[in-house]
C-alpha cells in the first residue's frame, strides 16, 4: 500500500525552512507579477491562459491566471461548472508547470502524497491507495480571501487582485476524509504534534520564492469535515483547480484548500512559508490605512483566514438587466463558515432605510451556498439594494463593509449593494 521513500528529508528541510529566509529578507510581496508579463499577455482571452476556461471570464492576472467570473454566468448555475470557476495560482504556469494550465484533468497516475515530519516512517502513499480508503461528498463554497477586495477602495485601494464578487463559486467535492486516511496511516496520536502543514506540488520560480504551504491546528474541529478530493463536480479535479490530488476544507477561504497537494507534514510548528505566517492573514484588531502596512503581519498580531464570514450576494437583478420600475424579484445566495445555520436575510431596495425578509431556501450542505429570494418594488429612476445575511450565532454582514479594512484586503463581507436604474 505505501512505497519507500522517495524525497529526501534534507529536501524538505530546504523546501520548509531554507527558501522561505530569503523570502522574508526579499520583504515578499505576495501578488507582484513584473509589468512587462502582462502587457505581453494583455491581449489574450481566459481560455488561452488557462485552457478550456470561459472567454468571458475577467482577467485579473494573465501571468499567474487569476480570473473571476462575471455574476451574469455565475447565477446560471447550481454547482459552479469548472469552465467559469474563479481561478488562483500563485506561480506562472510555464516550463514544468504548464500541465496544470487546463481545466482538464491531469494525467498523472504515479501521483503520491508525502506524509512526513514526526511520524514514524515518513512514506509516499500512492493516489490509488488513497482512493481505496472510501471517499465521501462535500458540497462547498470555494472563495478566495480577496474576494471583494476592489470594495476596500472605498476608504483606500488595497494591492492585489481587484476582485469584485466573482472570486467564488459553488463546488461538489468528493474524497478520502482526512481524519479516516490518518487513521488508516496510523500516524496519530503522535506527542508534540500540533500543526498539520499541506504543500502543494507547484513551486515559485525564484529561489527566494516561497512554497505554498498552509497550516492547521492538529485539533481544528474543521479538520474533521476535510477531505483529501479527487472529484469536483462528479468529474477528477481539474489541473487547474488543483487536480489530482487537493486538500478540501469545507467552509475555509480557498487558500486554506491546497491544490496539487503533494506533502502533509505533522510538526510541533507551523509551516514558516510566507503564505502561512505573513500572508492570507487578518489583523487581531481594527486597522485604519497608514497605521498598519502590508509588511507589518506577524503571526502575533493577525491570524490565517480560515472559515468564510458569513456573507451574502445579489444575483439578481444587476444593472445589465435593466429592469423596470415596479415590483421584481430579487435573488441571490448567502453562505458562512457552516459553523451555524443562516437564519435570516434581508433586503433593501431604498439603500438601507427599509427591509424586507427573504425566504430562505435549504442548502446542500452546511457550507454550500443558500438561495435565498424576495418580491419588492422598484422605484423609477435609481434604487440601491442592500442584501445583509444573518445566522443562528448572531453573526451579521457589516452594514458597511468598509470598518473591516485591512492593507491586503482579505475577507470583505460587507451588507452586498447594487445600484439599479429602472
Ligand atoms: N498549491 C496551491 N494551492 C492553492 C493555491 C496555489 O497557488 N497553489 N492558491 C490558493 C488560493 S489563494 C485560492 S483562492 C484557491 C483558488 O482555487 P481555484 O483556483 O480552484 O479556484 O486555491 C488555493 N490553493
Ligand atoms: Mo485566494
Amino acid at each position: 500500500m505505501v512505497e519507500k521513500k522517495t524525497t529526501s528529508p534534507l529536501l524538505m528541510t530546504r523546501r520548509q525552512f531554507g527558501l522561505f529566509t530569503g523570502a522574508a529578507a526579499a520583504g515578499l510581496s505576495l501578488n507582484m507579477v513584473p509589468g512587462f508579463a502582462r502587457l505581453a499577455l494583455a491581449a489574450e482571452n481566459a481560455s488561452q491562459i488557462i485552457k478550456g476556461k470561459s472567454a468571458d471570464m475577467i482577467i485579473l492576472n494573465a501571468k499567474l491566471g487569476v480570473m473571476e467570473t462575471p455574476l451574469t454566468l455565475l447565477r446560471k448555475h447550481d454547482h459552479t461548472p469548472k469552465e467559469i470557476l474563479f481561478n488562483r495560482l500563485h506561480y506562472p504556469h510555464e516550463g514544468e508547470a504548464a500541465w496544470y494550465a487546463t481545466t482538464e484533468a491531469p494525467n498523472r497516475p504515479d501521483w503520491t502524497l508525502r506524509i512526513d515530519g514526526l511520524v514514524g516512517r515518513p512514506r509516499d502513499v500512492k493516489l490509488r491507495d488513497i482512493q481505496a480508503m472510501g471517499m465521501e461528498k462535500r458540497v462547498s463554497v470555494m472563495q478566495c480571501a480577496g474576494n471583494g477586495r476592489s470594495f476596500y477602495a472605498a476608504k483606500q485601494k488595497v494591492g492585489g487582485g481587484q476582485w469584485k464578487n466573482g472570486g467564488m463559486g459553488n463546488v461538489v467535492w468528493e474524497g478520502v476524509p482526512l481524519k479516516h486516511f490518518l487513521d488508516e496511516m496510523k500516524v496519530l496520536p503522535a506527542p508534540g504534534v500540533r500543526w498539520l502543514t499541506a504543500e502543494g506540488w507547484d513551486q515559485p520560480a525564484t529561489p527566494e520564492g516561497s512554497d505554498f504551504s498552509k497550516s492547521y491546528h492538529i485539533d481544528d474541529p474543521a479538520l474533521d469535515n476535510a477531505i483529501l478530493a479527487l472529484k469536483m463536480n462528479g468529474e477528477p479535479i481539474p489541473a487547474t483547480h488543483g487536480g489530482p490530488l487537493r486538500l478540501i476544507i469545507p467552509g475555509y477561504y480557498g487558500n486554506m484548500n491546497v491544490k496539487f497537494l503533494s506533502v502533509l507534514l505533522l510538526m510541533p510548528e507551523q509551516s514558516p512559508s510566507a503564505y502561512q505566517s505573513v500572508g492570507y492573514r487578518f489583523p487581531n484588531k481594527p486597522v485604519q490605512p497608514g497605521e498598519f502596512k502590508a509588511g507589518d503581519y506577524t503571526i502575533h498580531n493577525s491570524r490565517p483566514t480560515y472559515g468564510h464570514q458569513i456573507k451574502s450576494v445579489i444575483f439578481s437583478p444587476l444593472p445589465e438587466d435593466k429592469p423596470k420600475a415596479g415590483t421584481v424579484e430579487i435573488t441571490g445566495v448567502a453562505f458562512n463558515d457552516g459553523a451555524a445555520k443562516i437564519t435570516h436575510v434581508q433586503v433593501s431596495t431604498d439603500n438601507g432605510k427599509t427591509w424586507h425578509e427573504a425566504s430562505i431556501k435549504e442548502p446542500e450542505s452546511p457550507w454550500a451556498w443558500y438561495h435565498w429570494s424576495v418580491k419588492a418594488k422598484l422605484a423609477p429612476g435609481s434604487n440601491t439594494l442592500v442584501s445583509r445575511a444573518t445566522d443562528e450565532l448572531g453573526r451579521s454582514q457589516p452594514l458597511d463593509g468598509l470598518v473591516r479594512w485591512n492593507p491586503r484586503g482579505y475577507e470583505w463581507n460587507g451588507a452586498d449593494r447594487v445600484t439599479i436604474t429602472a
